[in-house]
């Protein structure tokens, strides 16, 4: 079959000849098409999807305000779900710019001018494409930027993120609904067929359609095993892009320092006291030594950063509710947890009743069998199960009853 010629641009479009604007017929690599562009996105909708539920767990579990208490179990569950988060969306990233190349030339196709409701519904068509490619191309780099700790712009990233990733997927369930019966036949169909394709998709290249598949699952892998080691334990020596090795001191990286923070070792000296404050005043202070002959108990639990890494560690310390008890705070009081930390967020954070009521909850002053460190929070912070690592507090000086 020979291509037919295509019409001269200026019957199909009013714009001006001689503008560089290419035509739809100008791309003719078979590679672009629906075929190909269905099964990369099968694969990026299943990426999204997981990305999206995941994400609105993670933004649950930091919130404020939660008319059904987050969970303090499973202890891991918060890990599992952060990992896949940060799994699905660096996944997501190759199979975004392949879809994105498959279907480009669409970019180009002519509007159909003169009969207005037909230009209404591709003009709708094309506005939620276009909300689509932006809001995708903004999660997974902001996201990206996230998991390297780079936050070179002015809003604030967690609304943002949260705000975009709900148009994000609006507009994506408007794009499904709309292709739903090419994505049927393309998926039922061969990988070859080319029922669906643009008359000038005839050209042959270098990769078959099915090369072009192998080498977009082959690059995800690739993208997966090289960042997952952050968050995967066996992964972490395959994982060369990996932005938190696993490696940090006493065997748990450090996300914000005791530096950055502003807390020095003078806070956390002798004239340190851990405070629990009820409606009335001080209830009851305990110096480090004071904790450190209380019953200590000691739990394996993950630090899961929401910026992108997990870490197993062995925590010792006393449970928060023993301490509560001591003070006679009632169970199911929510609390909130006070640092040394004057800068900068999550200096105070809130602990819910039931978090603060689990077994596995600590006011942890050793890691990994040593003393906190400094970086780790000495001399006593919190650890909690199921919890957003931002949300762990470092440095405790008071738990406030709210
Ligand atoms: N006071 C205080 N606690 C904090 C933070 C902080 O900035 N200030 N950062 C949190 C974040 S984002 C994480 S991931 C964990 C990291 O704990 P680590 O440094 O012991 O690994 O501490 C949390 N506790
Ligand atoms: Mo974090």
């Amino acid at each position: 079959m020979t291509p037919s010629p295509p019409p001269s641009r200026s019957s199909r479009s009013p714009l001006p000849d001689g503008l560089p604007i290419p035509s739809e017929d100008d791309f003719t690599s078979r590679l672009r098409s629906p075929a190909v562009a269905a099964r990369v996105g099968l694969w990026l909708g299943i990426s999204f999807g997981v990305c999206f539920l995941t994400g609105l767990i993670s933004h649950y579990a930091q919130n404020g305000n939660q008319p059904i208490p987050f969970p303090a179990s499973p202890f891991w569950g918060y890990r599992v779900t952060q990992g896949l988060h940060v799994i699905s969306g660096t996944a997501a990233i190759p199979l975004l710019l392949v879809k994105l190349w498959a279907v480009y030339p669409r970019l180009f196709q002519s509007m159909p001018w003169g009969n207005v409701r037909a230009m209404a519904v591709t003009g709708l068509e094309r506005l939620s494409i276009a909300v689509l490619v932006a809001g995708g191309v903004f999660m997974l780099l902001t996201g990206l930027l996230n998991t390297a700790q780079w936050y070179p712009w002015s809003f604030s990233f967690r609304p943002t993120h949260y705000a975009v990733a709900w148009v994000t997927i609006g507009a994506l369930v408007v794009h499904i609904a709309v292709k739903l019966p090419v994505i049927r036949d393309a998926l039922t169909g061969d990988v070859e067929d080319t029922t669906h394709d643009r008359p000038s998709a005839v050209e042959t290249g270098a990769l078959s359609r099915r090369g072009l598949l192998r080498t977009t699952w082959a690059a995800t892998g690739i993208a997966v095993l090289a960042t997952a080691g952050s968050t995967v334990p066996f992964l972490r020596n395959v994982s060369v892009l990996a932005v938190r090795t696993g490696d940090g001191p006493q065997g748990v990286p450090i996300n914000r320092s005791a530096r950055a923070a502003q807390v020095t070792m003078e806070e956390g000296g002798a004239g340190w006291t851990l405070d629990v404050v009820n409606g009335e005043g001080v209830a009851t202070s305990w110096s480090r030594s004071d904790l450190e002959q209380l019953t200590q108990r000691t739990e394996t639990l993950p630090i899961a950063c929401v910026e992108g890494w997990s870490a197993s560690a062995e925590w010792t310390g006393v449970r928060l509710r023993d301490l509560l008890d001591a003070a006679g705070v009632p169970t199911g009081t929510d609390l909130r947890m006070v640092s040394l930390q004057k800068r900068y967020a999550f200096g105070v954070t809130e602990l819910q009743g039931n978090f603060a009521d689990a077994d596995k909850t600590l006011v942890a002053l050793k890691l990994n069998g040593e003393d906190l460190s400094l970086d780790h929070g000495y001399p006593a912070r919190l650890i909690a199960p199921n919890r957003p690592g931002v949300l762990q507090t470092k440095w405790l000086t008071s738990v406030e009853v709210i």
